[in-house]
């Protein structure tokens, strides 16, 4: 088994933490992003979206998506389960981690794909005003995720999740985008705070 991985990036991250919240060690196969090695003939073989992260099981076989390829490592290994136990625990898990990916994550990736100079040869083509008609998003739904938190220590109840690692990437995904969170959204910062003092919030 391996870990197609992308340094820096944000979504082979969110795998990493999975990984170390699981106590997993999965070899490492870095992909260098800058040097464009995910379109080689070579890596597109292994993922003709060329994207990281890949897993390559023993078998060959491969999965790609960060979430498919956390939910394959929650299958073999339920402890911690960080999907979810029962079906309103699994569902309401599922929602808050959609809800940060769709109103979050995925805004703050299009404001540093069209922004960032090194995005330029993988952003083709770089859109600014699409990088504008995300930041109002943000900042919306960062107040949709105050006032929650507001009730709650992590993003989808009481235990840390697959959610928790969504937003903690997200956010940390802001500094390059050259975004902030609101002071106002003291409950967003202090939450944010306690997740990225695990230790798993290093991998
Ligand atoms: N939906 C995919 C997104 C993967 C993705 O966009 N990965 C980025 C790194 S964070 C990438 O490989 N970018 C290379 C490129 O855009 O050429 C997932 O969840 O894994």
């Amino acid at each position: 088994m391996k870990l197609y991985d992308g340094g820096r990036a944000p979504n082979p991250r969110r795998v990493r933490i999975f990984l170390a919240e699981k106590g997993i060690t999965v070899p490492i196969e870095p992909v260098d992003l800058g040097a464009l090695q995910q379109k080689s003939a070579a890596f597109t073989a292994v993922n003709p979206v060329q994207r990281v992260p890949v897993l390559v099981l023993d078998d060959g076989s491969i999965i790609a998506e960060s979430i498919a390829i956390c939910r394959y490592f929650e299958a073999l290994n339920p402890d911690p389960p960080l999907f979810g136990v029962g079906a309103r625990d699994i569902a309401e898990i599922e929602m808050w981690n959609r809800r940060l990916e769709l109103h979050l994550f995925f805004p703050i990736s299009h404001v540093f794909r069209n922004t960032h100079p090194a995005m330029k040869e993988m952003e083709v083509p770089q859109v600014p005003a699409w990088a504008e008609a995300n930041k109002p998003r943000i900042a919306d739904f960062l107040g949709i995720l105050d006032r929650d938190l507001a009730n709650r220590p992590f993003v989808a109840g009481d235990r840390y999740t697959v959610a928790d690692i969504t937003g903690l990437v997200a956010i940390d995904f802001m500094k390059p985008a050259k975004l902030t969170v609101p002071e106002a959204c003291a409950n967003v910062r202090r939450w944010h705070a306690q997740v990225a003092g695990r230790p798993s919030a290093g991998a």
